[in-house]
């Protein structure tokens, strides 16, 4: 008999419930492990169900506008040949019959049904180093990149002002007679070339990979973040040589608490800091480019490199937090984001990022500002090196920072007192409490 299995609601966030907005398989679809399934939407974000495995569907059980919650069975597959690696039992006849809901009273049986562990894709809203994504449906998405249609210039006409596939028709119909300009540069129409396109086998041997999820919602934002904002990094470093005393003294103490201390909970406490005392750091323009928006919350992003792309999580409310609270949450969260078991809220509300490439190595990069944020901090790995005291030279920790801001938003001048603030309450970390 064949193998079957649940597909179920994984893990969402702390949502009671969701609405079902796409149903994107139907029964008899063959599907391939990771192909979406169905649309979830929650209240700000939207999210994918993928397919845990190869497969053919052999029963649906949501409709459009459902309402589903972790757990709930959404579709039973059927396992084709290549898709199961792990022990697969008989499904009981329960299970197996089309027209019939399991009976809960049965549900020692119906367990042989195997239980993937699908992970949501989240759509990652405010975002992966690039800003925030606009509103709209994976298979939306799909459609308008496939028409070379930019979202971020689409206003959604749906709840919440989520973008429809008419939304997109209606853009490029605009498009088609001339009211909109070049779709891949944010509405700067700058008459380039179009990129040659090569057959890289004819120099020598190939391989094709393809791009993950996260890397094909990412890059084109953050071609638009490159091109649309104009950009400019402040180099700088921090004498962190009691900072990093203070850390190891108190690196037991992290430990009794089942936590690490890095230098990246220390760098949060800074940046909050350096962000109260400079807030147009904390602001982003407003939408018609008229207005700053100044925010007088705290919400912290951090790049977390995973084996899918890059991800930023942002940490809430930093300015409440100690720095071992601070170090467990982003233990926990950068877990999370490497697992793919980030959800929406989790990528939402960030008002400043802070991209370490500390534990990996280099001298200084050029970090791209995460819109609608105006500034990114980078952070490379720390070095001894001898610094003049007036009277010698003595060996100093010495840590790398790279701040990218918006020009338009923020001038040179308060770039470099931002990061100098930054690199005072670094090299004497109580400074951060006054
Ligand atoms: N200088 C020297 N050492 C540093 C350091 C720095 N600036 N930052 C971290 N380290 C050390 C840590 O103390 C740790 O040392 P031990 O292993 O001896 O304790 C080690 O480097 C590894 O740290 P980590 O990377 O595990 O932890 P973290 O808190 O520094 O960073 C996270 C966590 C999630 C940010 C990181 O793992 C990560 O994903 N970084 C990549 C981010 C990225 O890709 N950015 C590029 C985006 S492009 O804009």
């Amino acid at each position: 008999m064949s193998e079957l299995l649940e597909i179920k609601i994984p893990d969402i966030g702390d949502f009671d419930g969701v609405d079902v907005i796409e149903v994107l398989m139907s029964e008899g679809l063959e599907v391939r492990k990771e192909d979406s399934l169905l649309t979830l939407e929650s209240d700000k974000a939207t999210m994918e169900i993928p397919s845990p495995e190869n497969g053919i569907i052999k029963e649906v059980r949501v409709g459009m506008g459902d309402v589903v919650k972790e757990h709930d069975v959404v579709a039973i597959l059927e396992l084709t040949a290549g898709s199961a690696d792990a022990e697969v039992t008989e499904p009981t006849e329960a299970a197996v019959e089309p027209d019939k809901e399991p009976e809960p009273s049965k549900a020692p049986e119906a367990e042989p049904v195997r239980e993937p562990a699908p992970v949501a894709k989240v759509q990652p809203e405010p975002n992966t180093s690039g800003g925030v994504l606009p509103y709209a449906s994976p298979s939306v998405r799909r459609f308008a990149r496939e028409l070379g249609a930019d979202l971020t210039r689409i206003a959604g006409t749906a709840k919440a002002g989520r973008i429809t596939r008419d939304d997109v028709k209606a853009f490029v119909k605009q498009s088609l007679q001339g009211g909109a300009q070049s779709s891949t540069t944010g509405g700067l129409n700058l008459n380039l070339p179009p990129m040659r396109e090569l057959d890289f086998s004819k120099f020598g041997e190939i391989e094709t990979q393809a791009l993950t999820r996260i890397q094909k919602i990412s890059g084109p934002v953050l071609a638009r973040n490159w091109i649309t904002i104009p950009h400019v990094t402040q180099f700088d470093e921090a004498d962190i040589t009691e900072m990093e005393t203070f850390r190891k003294t108190n690196q037991e103490l992290a430990k009794q608490r089942g936590t690490k201390l890095t230098p990246l909970a220390f760098l949060i406490k800074a940046s909050v800091a350096a962000l109260k005392e400079f807030p147009r750091f904390n602001s982003s323009l407003s939408n018609d480019g008229e207005s700053l928006v100044l925010k007088n919350y705290f919400h912290i992003g951090v790049a977390v490199d995973t084996p899918n792309g890059l991800v930023v999580p942002v940490l809430r409310n930093c300015e409440q937090k100690g720095l071992l609270e601070l170090a467990a949450e982003l233990a926990e969260v950068s877990q999370r984001a490497r697992d793919g078991r980030l959800t929406p809220r989790d990528l939402q509300g960030g008002c400043f990022s802070i991209s370490s490439l500390g534990g990996i190595g280099g001298t200084a990069f050029t970090p791209i500002i995460n819109a609608p944020e105006v500034a990114i901090l980078g952070v490379s790995r720390a070095f001894m090196k001898p610094i003049w005291n007036g009277m010698e030279f003595r060996p100093r920790m010495m840590m790398p920072l790279s701040l990218s801001y918006d020009h338009r938003v923020i001038d040179g001048a308060s770039a470099a007192r931002f990061t100098r603030y930054l690199a005072d309450m670094l090299a004497d970390i109580r400074r951060v409490m006054l």
